[in-house]
Formats: structure tokens, sequence, C-alpha cells
């Protein structure tokens, strides 16, 4: 599996620089510097969809950023579907947008249409989640989260509402999407400190619940069927964790006693539920992208976009059940 911080860091500003040469060459009115007038930019986005409420924040973020910033967007929903992304994409090249951005729903299978956009010169921001690709030149940069490092977050959250505990621990996974960045990798990071730090942990059960509250409450229903002794679950997004505290509840059990939940995003249900004691903790994971992605369509489309980092992280906390009743109201999604 793509190492995600060693590949991105090694993707020199070089490849970002390569892309924006070749757009100069044969788009000079694009080229650095350009003094085409106010020309407004159009870009070009693909939604992954609306399974969620950090991802309906997410298109919120980026279509308000937009107007804030005089960017015209086409904006494009795949309902969770690579297909629908990249046919949006294709739209959008064959619309000449200035800028193409999007979330990918998965990680690989991306080549293929990124290099028909870069066969059009027109430069490709990512944001929210990664790409597996052999060509760093097929995008200028991530707008996004370390998954990563959000799976050790949890981790180490779920140390601290183990604190005192003794003997065995018995945790049940709910996945994200399968074969999407933050699943796969959030499932990583954590499983990095568990493996480095409690043999008394087993993971006894992981499956998908595609990031929605019915996956997580229909497969949670399934993991408590099969398992009378869970102790944890680590949820990989607050809405399956929501759904699951649904049918932990049918189950006669109480969610945050019981079972303990830690969970990432960090959206309002999320706090709701924590403020309830049913979460125990969450992981924030920044969905207001809106405004660095639109900076950062601005610095390419002007053909600077070497000089932006190959990655540009969001800043993100981590919230414990006895914090969450104080930061609901400051809380912007
Ligand atoms: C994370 C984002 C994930 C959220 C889910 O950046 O891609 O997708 O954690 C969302 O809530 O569905």
């Amino acid at each position: 599996m793509i190492d995600r911080r060693s590949f991105l860091t090694a993707s020199a500003a070089a490849s970002a620089a390569g892309m924006l040469a070749a757009c100069a060459k044969k788009n000079p009115a694009k080229s650095a510097g350009s003094q085409t007038g106010s020309k407004q930019i159009t870009l070009g986005f693909s939604q992954v969809g609306s399974e969620s409420g950090w991802r309906a924040a997410n298109t919120q973020s980026v279509k308000q950023a937009a107007a804030a910033a005089g960017i015209a967007l086409k904006f494009s929903d795949a309902q969770q579907k690579q297909e629908n992304q990249i046919s949006a994409i294709r739209s959008y090249i064959a619309q000449k947008v200035d800028v193409i951005s999007f979330s990918p729903v998965v990680v690989t299978g991306w080549d293929t249409v990124l290099k028909e956009a870069k066969a059009a010169n027109i430069p490709v921001i990512l944001t929210d989640r990664s790409v597996e690709t052999s060509d760093p030149s097929l995008y200028v940069t991530l707008v996004g989260s370390d998954f990563e490092i959000e799976g050790e977050r949890a981790a180490h959250l779920l140390e601290k509402v183990l604190a005192g505990h003794k003997g065995p621990v018995k945790i049940a996974q709910l996945e994200g999407t399968t074969g999407a960045a933050p699943a796969i990798e959030r499932a990583k990071g954590f499983a990095t400190i568990m493996h480095a730090s409690h043999p008394e942990w087993k993971i006894i059960a992981s499956q998908t619940g595609d990031f929605t509250r019915a996956g997580g409450k229909q497969v949670m229903a399934a993991f408590l069927q099969a398992h009378a002794d869970i102790d944890v679950l680590f949820s990989h997004n607050d809405d399956m964790a929501i759904g699951a505290i649904q049918s932990i509840q049918a189950a006669g059990k109480t969610p945050g006693t019981d079972i303990k939940i830690v969970s990432v995003d960090g959206v309002h249900d999320g706090f709701v539920a924590m403020s309830k004691g049913q979460i125990n903790a969450i992981v924030e994971c920044n969905p207001l992208l809106g405004p660095q992605l639109m900076d950062a369509v601005k610095v390419v489309h002007a053909g600077k976009g070497s000089t932006l980092p190959r990655w540009i992280k969001t800043k993100e906390s981590d919230y414990t059940a006895d914090q969450a009743a104080a930061a609901l109201p400051s809380r912007k999604y």
C-alpha cells in the first residue's frame, strides 16, 4: 500500500512545475503573470456524494468559498460512484474550464482521465482525499487532512478513554468506503499504535459501513449478533457511529458505557452524541476546505502552482466527551 506521507514528500515541486510549463507552452494566455484582465476563473468540481454530515459541510464550504472568491463553480455530486466522477471530469475538460478539482471517492483508477486533463492543459487540484498515481505531475497539490495521523490520534484517544482498564480489549471497527484514502489510512494509523503499544487490544470485527448512518447501523447490528463481548467501537466517521448507536441501544446495551466509542469527523450530531456520553471521543477532520482550495485555484491559474506545497494540510483537534458541551456552541459545522 502506498506510503502516502513519503510519496507526497518525495514528489517534488518540479513535477508541478512540469505540469505548469506544459500549460504555459500550449496556452500562453494562461501562463504565469498572464495579463488577460480580470477574466473570471471557472472551476470544475466533482464531489464524492452526499453520504455524511462531513460531506454536506464540505460541499457548503466549497460553494460558499467559490462565491466569495468570485470563482465560477461548476459542481457535480457523484453519488459515491467513481464512474460519475470520471464523467464529470471529462465534461469539465470538454467545457474547457480553467481548473479542475475533485475529492476522489477511491484512491485508484484515475491516471487515464487525469492524463486527459493534462493533455488539455487543465491543472488539477485534489481536495480531501488522495489518489495513487505513478505520475505526480497529474495533479498540482492536495488540500486535505492526514488520515493516517487521524487513525493514530484515534488510538491515543482510546488510550485516554480506557485509562485504568485492565485486561483484553475487544474492538469492532466500522471502516469507511472500501478503497477510499480515509478508510485505508485511518485503519493503518490506528493499527500502528495498537501493534506498537497495545498487545491487549484486538480487533475482533472490521467491515465497511460506507461512511453512512444506515451502513453503520446495519453493520453494527451484525457485529453485535456475532460478538457478545465488544468493548470498543472505532468508527471511521461520526455518521456510521450514530447509526451504530441505534443498534447498540436496540441490543439493550448503553453506547459510551457498555461499548466505548471513538469516532472521526466532529460533525454537529457527533458532538451532540458525545455531549450525551454516547460517543467517548472524536478525532476532528476539518471539512471546511473551501477557502484553502480557492486560494490554491487562484495561484494555479496564475501559473504559480509550483510555489504551492504538494500537500496543503488542514488544522484539526481532538475532543473527549467532557469537552463536548462547551465546544458545541462554537462548532462551525
Ligand atoms: C474525510 C472524508 C470522509 C469523512 C466522511 O476527509 O473524505 O468522507 O470522514 C466522509 O464523513 O464521508
